[in-house]
Order: structure tokens, then sequence, then C-alpha cells
């Protein structure tokens, strides 16, 4: 059992050096029908006001989507999508540094969250589903997450199917990388998700965690977002607003096998996790906790 390899991550400006314990990304969905936590911020000044409580409890980014992916959700439009997140992310941008992320497939969404101040644009579908998205982030100097998702949210869970579920999302993710390097972008802005969730079954899911550290073997950050996800109500009977102890539990597995990155909604929770199976992992290997 490992932690993660040390990489860095370029997104504009900065670069995000991920050592020891893996970075927290903040997900704020500004929609009406997230699984999750769809419906919860009324207008942008209550989104804004939980993006600044997610800082403050210790988030290293901020996701701030606006169009909700579950299984069977209805599309929305680009002018739809940016009413609901462009006036968030303009907020926050005023008011913390922290790096944000904008969660969309869509080029035009993704080009005013950029000029709005984003550093990284989240694309579920690996920057694939746009003809414009792949250029859109080659010239912002953005980073980007690749996700694997197999088939689209409306149909995704009909009946996934793999003949060797973790050889297929790693090769997907591998050659989606090398097909957008070779159209220009940097392999430093890249990082990779396996999409716990998207096309995929419980058992799916659960090879693709427990063999998290295959997905590392490419250099790249590998993000996960399992957080209140359903395989995690299939295990527990637990309905989502009830899964936080599942939450943690995966959470702490994929800490100690080689997350770069999680996407979370229970930031403080997560944080607290985090610095704990890091410190044990730091004294595991005689080192100090470096905290007194
Ligand atoms: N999961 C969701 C949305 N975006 N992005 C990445 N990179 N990885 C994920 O696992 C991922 C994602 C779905 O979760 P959530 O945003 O909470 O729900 P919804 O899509 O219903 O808004």
């Amino acid at each position: 059992m490992s932690g993660n390899q040390a990489v860095e991550w370029i997104c504009r400006g900065r670069t995000l050096r991920i050592g020891t314990g893996p970075l927290v990304m903040g997900v704020l969905n500004v929609t009406p029908d997230s699984f999750s936590d769809g419906g919860s911020y009324a207008g942008p000044e209550d989104a804004v006001r939980r993006g600044m409580q997610m800082v403050e409890e210790g988030a290293d980014i901020l996701d701030i989507g606006g169009e909700s992916t579950r299984p069977g959700a209805a599309a929305v439009d680009a002018k739809e999508e940016l009413r609901r997140v462009l006036p968030v992310i303009q907020a926050l941008r005023k008011e913390t540094d922290v790096c944000l992320s904008v969660d969309t497939s869509k080029a035009a969404v993704a080009r005013e969250a950029l000029d709005a101040g984003v550093e990284i644009v989240n694309d579920v579908t690996a920057l694939g589903g746009d003809v414009d998205m792949c250029e859109t982030v080659r010239r912002s100097g953005a980073g980007a997450v690749l996700m694997h998702m197999q088939g689209t949210p409306r149909t995704m869970q009909a009946n996934p199917c793999y003949n060797d579920v973790v050889a297929e999302v790693g090769a997907f993710l591998a050659s989606r990388a090398d097909a957008l390097v070779e159209k220009g972008l940097e392999r430093e802005r890249l990082a990779i998700d396996p999409g716990i969730g998207f096309g995929k079954t419980l058992d799916h899911n659960l090879k693709l965690l427990a063999q998290l550290q295959s997905l590392g073997i490419c250099g790249l950050p590998v993000v996960v977002g399992l957080s209140r996800k359903s395989f995690l109500g299939k295990l527990t009977g637990r309905e989502t607003e009830d899964r936080l102890a599942g939450s943690l539990a995966a959470l702490a597995y994929c800490v100690m096998h080689g997350a770069h990155v999680m996407r979370v909604h229970d930031v403080k929770e997560s944080v607290d996790v985090i610095r704990t199976i890091t410190s044990l992992m730091a004294a595991g290997n005689g080192e100090s906790a470096g905290v007194e």
C-alpha cells in the first residue's frame, strides 16, 4: 500500500504541487437538479457563500457546475448554463484567490468562464463532446480534467459493459491525453479521472477504485469524484444525504492508493480524513506529521 506519487499540474499561471496528500476540489453545483446538492443555492449569493465556506474549510479548488450529469438528467443549453454559473464565478474570482474550475462540456461556457478567471476546465467528455473545446482550452493555458464516461448521461446506466473495466478506462484516458498533446495541449496541463458512476455498475466502480494506482502509471494527476454517489447507496443502503461515512471511507482508500485530487461535497470532513491518513502514512514511513 502506498500514497500518491508527487506530481505537478499546470493550470494557467499556477503550478499545483501535489505531494503527500491529495488536493480537495469542492463541488459547487448551481443547478436545480444535481443528484446531491441540486437546488441548494437559490441564488448566486448563496452559492458564493457556500463556495467561500468551502475555501475556509480547506478546499484547494472549487468546481462550479451549471448542468447536472446525473443519470437521466435533462440537458440545458449554453445560455442557461452560463446564466447559472457566470455570476458565481465572477463573484468568487473577486473574493478569493483559490483555484477555480468550471464543470462543463460546452466550449461556449468554458470560454466565458475562462474570461472570468477560472484556471481549470473539468469536462466529463474529456474535451471530446464539443468540437471547439480542445482549442478553447489550449489557447487559454488552463488545466483540464479528462474524465471517462461510457455513453451519455441520458443512457449511461442502461447497460454498462466492459471486458476489463480497469484496462479499458486506463487505455481510453491515456490515448485521449496523447491525442490532446498532439493537438498542442501540454501534457503538464492534463489530469485524468476514471468517472465513477458514469456508465459503470457497482462492480465496475469498485474495481476502478481498487486498482486506482494503475491509472497513475501514465504520470498524470488522478482526480476521483465518488462523493455521495449511488454505488455507496448500493453498498450501504443509504440515501444520498446519508452517505458521508461511505464517502469518507472510500476517500480514505483513495488517499492511500494514489489519488491526487478528490472531488467532494463535504470539504471539512474530507480535509480531516486526508490530514489524518497522510500523517499516519508519514509516521509509517518514519517521517514526522509536521504538526505539533
Ligand atoms: N461527477 C459529477 C460531475 N462532474 N467531474 C469529474 N471530473 N469527476 C466526477 O466524478 C464528476 C464530475 C457528478 O456529481 P455532481 O456534480 O455532484 O452531480 P451532478 O452531475 O448531478 O450535478
